[in-house]
């Protein structure tokens, strides 16, 4: 897939292990120091209850935006090698605790259902602690094949999604 050189991209960040909030501040010095990627915006941190299995600790969650000169598998690597070194331990339990998961959630206008990577992320319409934070970095997104973000907002209660920080 061949990309513009310089492509905006937002990022889900979250966490529920091991000091979260500090899991997330790492990450983000991370992502912003990665060759071909420089931080746009970073949202508050947001305290979350957790969705999936009830038996974990709530979550810390945020969201940044990026500029970018990596295709999007290239970026998907790089987030997937910050989790790794991070101490990312994959049980295969879904939706399980983690103690760092950053996903992919917008990449430019590029719509995509790929076995490994679908564009915008498939959990981005109903989550309040993707959507939350991407308004507070990006009010008037319109999210590719999904419209604008106040329209998804509309249909998505804050359900006990707790703002820490600005
Ligand atoms: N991530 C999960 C599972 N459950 N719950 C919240 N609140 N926030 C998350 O980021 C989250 C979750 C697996 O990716
Ligand atoms: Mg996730
Ligand atoms: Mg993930």
């Amino acid at each position: 897939m061949t990309v513009a050189s310089r492509v905006i991209a937002y990022i889900g960040l979250g966490s529920n292990l091991n000091d979260p909030g500090q899991q997330i501040k790492s990450a983000r010095i991370a992502i912003a120091e990665t060759d071909k990627i420089s931080e746009v915006a970073f949202s508050s941190l947001y305290r979350s209850l957790p969705m999936g299995p009830q038996d974990q600790p709530d979550y810390v969650n945020a969201v940044m935006s990026v500029a970018t000169e990596l295709e999007p598998f290239e970026l998907l690597r790089c987030l997937q090698a910050i989790e790794n070194e991070q101490g990312r331990v994959r049980t295969g339990l879904r939706w399980g605790a983690r103690t760092l998961d950053l996903d992919l959630l917008i990449y430019d206008q590029i719509q995509l259902a790929d076995p490994v990577l679908t564009l915008p992320h498939s959990g981005l319409p109903d989550r309040a602690f993707v959507l939350y934070p991407l308004y507070e970095i990006a009010p008037d997104l319109v999210v590719p094949g999904y419209g604008p973000l106040t329209a998804l907002l509309e249909h998505c209660p804050q359900a006990g999604l707790q703002q820490l920080s600005s």
